[in-house]
């Protein structure tokens, strides 16, 4: 599906193909625990989030230097400019790299390698938002975003990812605070396996702009309400919901309803190496699955636009 769009909810980590995985743990001689990479997608079932991210912290492994963070961003960036993507507003987890003695410099002069030719390479236009990890503590949020000071010109904005119930937004009120202070955008993921209240907070508490998944709004009618009055997007990931059995099967997902309330929809693929599929391969799926029409396809593709950090003027030239 090549219909122009930008892509607003991506983990770049959430990309690396096994056969990359494998190419990257040859180059730094790093062992992994999979005899090969069919045998390793074959590992690629999941029960919910955690399980998820269990594999994807493991996988993580075979990342060390800045060219292992330019070729994983390279390779993405040409998969989601095949898949019509023009702009892509790109999560990184730096806590999961500096854990691992790789420093923050490494990752963001890599990515950055890759994102500098980007527009002229791939034709896709690219910010990219530093997320925090909620099952870590505020203290070690706090230590990133002063480790992350050198490279700000590079960042757009702050997320919030990872294990979400246990681990509600107000945990991050001060780091949010502080990064707003310098001039930074916010988002945080919510109320994708965490209740609505963790929404709400995310919008007082953490002042959001944007909302990363959001599915679970659609148990509070007066939430919904205000989602549509204040035009809060939406960042939904329709393949990652049922890979992570939050939608049973994709015929289910809440997406036709949630356009019918009024919602500021938009449609990502969230970690599209783990969960089957880029941009383009979501927006197929749920056309397929969910009978969306034309007019609905071309509306999630505006919103993403509308939604992005683009200058208004810039949102018009990338589409
Ligand atoms: C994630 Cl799907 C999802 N949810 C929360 N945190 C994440 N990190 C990477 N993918
Ligand atoms: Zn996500």
């Amino acid at each position: 599906m090549s219909l122009p769009k930008a892509e607003l909810h991506l983990h770049i980590e959430g990309t690396l193909e096994p056969e990359l995985a494998f190419e990257l743990a040859a180059r730094n001689g790093v062992e992994l625990p999979y005899a090969d990479t069919d045998t390793l997608r074959k590992a690629y079932r999941f029960e919910d989030l955690q399980s998820f991210l269990n594999l994807y912290y493991e996988l993580m492994a075979v990342l060390r230097t800045e060219r292992d963070f330019e070729d994983l961003a390279n390779a993405y960036l040409a998969r989601a400019a095949a898949q019509g993507v023009r702009h892509a507003e790109i999560f990184f987890d730096p806590q999961a790299h500096l854990a691992r003695g790789v420093e923050m410099g490494t990752v963001v002069e890599g990515l950055g390698r890759a994102l500098e030719h980007s527009q002229a390479v791939h034709g896709v236009s690219t910010q990219l938002i530093m997320c925090f990890l909620r099952d870590e503590s505020a203290a070690s949020a706090l230590e990133t975003l002063e480790a992350a000071k050198p490279y700000l010109d590079r960042i757009v904005g702050v997320g919030l990812d990872s294990a979400e119930v246990g681990h509600p937004p107000a945990k991050f009120r001060e780091v949010y605070e502080a990064a707003a202070a310098m001039g930074l955008r916010r988002v945080a993921h919510a109320g994708e396996e965490g209740p609505p209240e963790y929404i709400v907070e995310a919008l007082d508490v953490l002042g959001v702009e944007r909302i990363d998944h959001g599915l679970r709004c659609m148990e509070s009618p007066t939430l919904v309400e205000r989602l549509v009055r204040d035009r809060v997007p939406l960042t939904l990931c329709p393949l990652s919901n049922v890979r992570l059995r939050t939608v049973d099967v994709l015929g289910d997902h809440p997406l036709p309803a949630m356009l019918d309330a009024g919602l500021m929809c938009t449609v990502n693929s969230d970690d599209p190496a783990y969960f089957g599929g880029y941009a383009g391969d979501n927006f197929e799926a749920v056309r397929v699955a969910l009978g969306l029409g034309e007019e609905q396809l071309r509306e999630l593709a505006r919103n993403s636009f509308l939604a992005s950090f683009l200058e208004h003027d810039e949102g018009l030239r990338a589409r």
